[in-house]
């Protein structure tokens, strides 16, 4: 029998992965916020999957965070800044040998979970898959990408990584993956934040050469200092590639703002900023961006953590 995968977080990328397991035939379960959840979410019968342009219901079962049995393995897919609140209500319900992984974007939050949960192994992901909900419990499949999946502390891989193969969610096993996230931390400081700031798909960035440059040299000082050499390699031509490569598109940070939606600058400029202070590393140009977009969260009224 295989182990249940329990999915906390009915968003995004939680219902991009449960109904992509569930429907392998893998047992899924959802953890959702409160019996209101729980009951809007049995109300709704199920979540629904929109890969290109055809919807998919999938009738996974629900529980509430302090329902249920044990936890063997659990699929963290809130947002960074909710990781460590909602881990801690679970932590009574982890088995001894439970297994997290953690798709939150950014860094800092993966370390506050594993703080809270020391007899679990935590695997941290970072992902290139794009998905949004367009109504609740329904999520559109909107970017094909890789998933890289490492744990920093064992480079075994574990061995449901073939239920990952049977769901057909591409994915590869990193030896390196705390340099995968340093990388597209620096990737969404260099483009996100000024995207925001100036008001334009990626692409507009073309207009901005020079300072995306000089954040782009920051932010390989910063890589370096912590580390991380392989993460600051030829950083300005990854995020020149990236800003023409996705041209067209919105940063997610743009339409978090544009949404009214809480950001992630805590676990992505506001992380890169705390670690070059903690490194004595004068960074005036990054702390100046800092200081502009928290600027600019206030006067939306978003909160600027
Ligand atoms: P989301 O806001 O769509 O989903 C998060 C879900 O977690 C929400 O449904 C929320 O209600 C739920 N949640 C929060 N606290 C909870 C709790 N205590 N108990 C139960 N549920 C709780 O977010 P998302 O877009 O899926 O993003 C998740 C993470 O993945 C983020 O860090 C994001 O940056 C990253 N990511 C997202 C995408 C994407 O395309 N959406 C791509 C790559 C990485
Ligand atoms: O990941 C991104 C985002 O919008 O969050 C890209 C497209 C790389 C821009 O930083």
């Amino acid at each position: 029998m295989s182990t249940t995968w329990h999915v906390l977080g009915a968003g995004s990328l939680g219902t991009l992965w449960a109904t992509r397991l569930a429907r392998a035939g893998l047992p899924v379960k959802l953890i959702l916020r409160d019996t209101a959840r729980l009951q809007a979410y049995q109300a709704a019968g199920g979540l629904t999957l929109v890969e290109q342009g055809e919807a998919q219901h999938y009738a996974i079962p629900g529980e509430t965070v302090d329902s249920g049995g044990p936890i063997d393995r659990l699929l963290v897919a809130c947002k960074a800044y909710d990781a460590e609140s909602a881990v801690a209500q679970l932590a009574p319900r982890l088995a001894p040998n439970a297994e997290l992984i953690l798709l939150q974007n950014g860094l800092g939050s993966q370390d506050a979970v594993a703080a809270r949960v020391p007899q679990a192994r935590c695997i941290f992901a970072s992902s290139t898959e794009g998905a949004f909900r367009d109504d609740d419990w329904r999520v559109v499949f909107a970017g094909h990408g890789y998933t890289w999946l490492g744990d920093a502390s064992h480079p075994t891989p574990p061995i449901w990584l073939d239920d990952l193969s049977a769901a057909g969610i591409p994915h590869e096993w990193s030896t390196d993956i705390l340099t995968r996230l340093w990388r597209k931390l620096a990737l969404n400081c260099a483009i996100n934040p000024l995207s925001v700031l100036h008001d334009c798909r990626n692409g507009g960035l073309q207009h901005h050469q020079c300072e995306v440059a000089t954040l782009c040299a920051e932010l390989s000082e910063l890589l370096e200092r912590c580390g991380q050499p392989a993460a600051a390699h030829n950083l300005q031509q990854e995020v020149e590639r990236v800003i023409q490569a996705t041209a067209a598109n919105y940063s997610s940070m743009y339409q978090d703002v544009a949404n009214q939606r809480r950001t992630e600058i805590s676990y992505l400029l506001g992380h890169a900023c705390a670690v070059a202070s903690r490194h004595q590393l004068v960074l005036p140009h990054l702390n100046q961006l800092q200081q502009r977009l928290i600027t600019h969260l206030h006067t939306r009224g978003l909160p600027s953590n």
